[in-house]
């Protein structure tokens, strides 16, 4: 194909991503320094079409955030609140199972869920919780819990890391999200969230989940206090684990929104810098099935451009959003699946429904059926 690529600095770039070589830390450096969206463009759509052809994924899903409250001061953060903050929640378990049949009626086949590190709330609470949500929903796949959670309830409950996701599994826990990765390089997580887990943790973490059968996602957050290098590092750092477990199935670059955070000042990301990190994110994330535009995040016209740069997942129905909506987000709570439908198929694509591990899903009004 004969596309003119205006930065030179790509052009070796390139015939490694035509012969499907591995790119290095230095390209992915490079690829975040370039403007030259175009070029991006065109090597992440190569990558997106040899794995996928127009096929794009979205899913039925909700989110449930049982709790907001934390006991981390992440900078980066507007969600999390103090116990004593009087706008701060903790769902009870029968709240919990009622909120899940909300916006049942589209037949959900996945709970997103995830909370603040409330400072009581045990592992024995949350087991129970996922068993009340299998027994009331034993289609409904559940994606729940961060490295950072897990961490979190280890640690309080004194037992290691491993027994803490052999209990959840065990309880009803199917796979998991991939938030709390944040940026691994140290110097900017001590800024941005010095009260998480370090990068080696959530790597360790994931790894320990991978080994133990869990499926998990991953992300990086960008647009705060990285540079290229920290950005490129954490792509790097991530393909190394997959290497090694194969247990991550899709990569989500998601957009520090600054509104009500301590780091407010900060601007917003702009549209080449969301669709940048997509795009790269393709080029280096050789082993990762998937990458996310995440709608709630980029906006649905912002991700639906992301389609031709790289994505082949809009994640979403969603429901209810609230990390990104206390920071600021304008998007809508949730997308109709035929509003999702109609996004793929304007940009030219093949919709197809998945579920959480990317087997197609076959719907009547209100069943489905996973296609194996
Ligand atoms: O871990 C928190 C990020 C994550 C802000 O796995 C913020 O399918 C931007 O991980 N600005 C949660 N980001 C969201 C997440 C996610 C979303 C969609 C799908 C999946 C998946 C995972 O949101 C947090 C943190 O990295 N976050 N605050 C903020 N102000």
């Amino acid at each position: 194909m004969q596309v003119v690529f205006d930065d030179s600095r790509l052009i070796p770039i390139r015939a490694k991503v035509e012969a499907g070589e591995r790119l290095s830390f230095e390209d992915g450096v490079q690829l975040f320094e370039t403007s030259d969206i175009l070029a991006l463009g065109y090597m992440a759509n190569l990558v997106r079409e040899r794995l996928h052809g127009d096929t794009t994924y979205f899913n039925v899903n909700r989110h449930i955030n049982p709790t907001d409250v934390c006991v981390a001061s992440c900078r980066l953060c507007a969600f999390g609140k103090k116990a004593r903050d009087p706008k701060a929640y903790t769902m009870s378990l029968e709240e919990i199972w009622h909120k899940a049949g909300e916006g049942y009626s589209e037949a959900v086949t996945e709970f997103h869920i995830v909370g603040g590190l409330h400072p009581e709330l045990t592992l024995d609470w949350f087991c129970e919780m996922l068993r009340g949500l299998k027994l009331r929903f034993p289609k409904v796949h559940l994606k729940a819990f961060t490295m950072v959670e897990v961490a979190f309830l280890a640690r309080r409950g004194k037992i290691t890391i491993r027994e803490t996701l052999e209990r959840l599994r065990d309880a009803g826990m199917d796979s998991m999200p991939g938030g709390g990765a944040e940026i691994f390089n140290e110097r900017v997580r001590r800024i941005i969230c010095d009260h998480k887990i370090d990068g080696n943790e959530w790597l360790e973490t994931a790894r320990i989940a991978h080994q133990l059968g869990l499926h998990s996602n991953c992300t990086m957050l960008y647009g705060h206090l990285e540079n290229d290098e920290d950005r490129a590092d954490h792509l790097v750092r991530l393909r190394t684990l997959q290497d090694e477990t194969h247990g991550f199935v899709t990569y989500i670059p998601l957009a520090f929104h600054p509104e009500n955070t301590p780091l407010q000042h900060i601007p917003k990301t702009t549209g080449f810098t969301d669709i940048k990190n997509i795009a790269v994110a393709r080029l280096m994330l050789d082993n990762i099935p998937h990458i996310k535009a995440y709608w709630v995040m980029m906006t649905p016209r912002m991700a639906q451009i992301a389609l031709k740069f790289g994505a082949d997942d809009l994640d979403g129905t969603i429901v209810e959003e609230r990390i990104y909506h206390d920071a600021g987000a304008t998007t809508a709570q949730g997308l109709r699946r035929g509003e999702l439908l109609h996004l793929i198929r304007a940009a030219g694509r093949v919709p197809v429904e998945r579920d959480t591990l990317y087997r197609p899903v076959e719907r009547t009004e209100s069943t489905f059926t996973v296609l194996v």
